[in-house]
């Protein structure tokens, strides 16, 4: 440019695309955006050159610049419109679409079985006059050991292998039996409660699974004994696995009962005969349970001399096993169709 006059330059190139065919397809489009605005393109080569245009004529050259640029770069974008707008109208003209086909059914869902066993029992106890309470899964010490009358450092602390969570002073919990606490804070005395939810511990077998489910279930209230405890459990029982259904308490031990006891049910796979389920002994442990310690009461802001309560917690697992006559806990969380599709 710098022999030429620049602005005849400009002017001449501005004639030339002002007067540019419109580009039909994207290899047109393509060659002309290369053509004018590529690297070494007619309008990024003017661009360069500008800096060799005499002062006086710089603002009429730097004017055209721009109308030229303007114009190249307008047409691109209403070609790249009308491209694309004839692709798409072509593909809606080749495309066969039979509104009279049958459509794809989709699959029908059921309930997994530990929820639907969840639910079973949730209606059993609400039945019962049971209130329904929830509490968190991720818990404190104090929550899930201390007011429930485990001393520090004792060593029942070791029945529960406890996952704790790195960088918080937080367990994952390994019991639903905090929310009795919870419950007791919250509303106080006299109290019907269930407390369904997950439950975490590092323990893993046939029967043991590191994520299970408990239903925790308590009530507090005036004159309350033993005998309702078994009651309350034997009418559940036989809701649950039908009339024939026995259940059996076994003397145990945890803090926050006293007397403490494990309750097993009579097998009713076996009909208590004897089975691989029951492993031969006609039995199987489902919950532990027990009379709420007096401690515990004291802890929730509850008076242990006026109040006294029975508290249970069950394995949800281990009821569906019994019920449904798994023999591995792990089949319930491996997902697997074959085994699902079944209830
Ligand atoms: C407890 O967790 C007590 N909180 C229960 C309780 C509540 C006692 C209120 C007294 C009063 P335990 O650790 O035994 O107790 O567990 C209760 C039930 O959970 C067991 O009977 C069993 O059915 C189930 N269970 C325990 N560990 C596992 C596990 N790893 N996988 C699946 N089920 C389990």
């Amino acid at each position: 440019m710098a022999a030429e006059n620049p602005v005849e330059r400009l002017l001449s190139l501005k004639g030339e695309v002002s007067s540019l065919p419109f580009p039909a397809d994207e290899k047109e489009l393509d060659a002309l955006r290369v053509k004018y605005l590529g690297k070494k393109g007619a309008v990024s080569v003017v661009s360069q050159e500008m800096r060799h245009v005499p002062a006086a004529q710089k603002p009429e050259a730097g004017r055209l610049l721009q109308e030229i640029r303007t114009a190249v770069e307008g047409l691109v974008e209403r070609a790249e419109t009308e491209i694309k707008r004839n692709r798409v109208l072509r593909e809606i003209e080749n495309e066969f679409f039979d509104a009279t086909l049958p459509g794809t059914a989709p699959e029908f869902g059921s309930a997994h079985p530990i929820s639907a066993v969840m639910d079973e029992i949730v209606d059993i106890f609400s039945g019962m006059g049971f209130q329904v309470e929830e509490g968190p899964e991720t818990e404190s010490d104090l929550y899930n050991f201390e007011k429930l009358n485990f001393p520090p450092e004792h060593p029942a602390r070791d029945m529960q292998d406890t996952f704790r969570l790195t960088g918080v002073d937080k367990i994952l919990r390994t019991h639903t039996s905090p929310v009795q606490i919870r419950a007791m804070e919250k509303y106080g005395a006299p109290l019907a409660v269930i407390a369904p939810g997950k439950v975490y511990r590092c323990d893993a077998d046939v029967t043991h699974s590191p994520m299970f489910h408990q239903i925790e279930g308590f009530v507090i209230d005036k004159d309350i004994t033993m005998g309702d405890l078994k009651g309350t459990l034997q009418a559940f029982v036989r809701r649950f696995y039908g009339q024939d259904a026995k259940i059996r308490f076994r003397p145990s031990f945890f803090p926050f009962v006293e007397p403490g006891a494990e309750v097993d049910v009579s097998c009713v796979l076996c009909g208590a005969k004897g089975c691989r389920v029951c492993k031969n002994s006609g039995w199987l442990e489902i919950l532990g349970a027990g009379m709420v310690h007096p401690n515990v009461l004291s802890a929730a802001g509850v008076d242990p001399n006026a109040w006294g309560g029975f508290a249970f917690g069950l394995g949800i697992e281990r009821l569906a096993m019994l019920k449904y006559g798994v023999d591995d806990i792990r089949l319930f969380f491996e997902n697997d169709m074959r085994f699902l599709r079944q209830f």
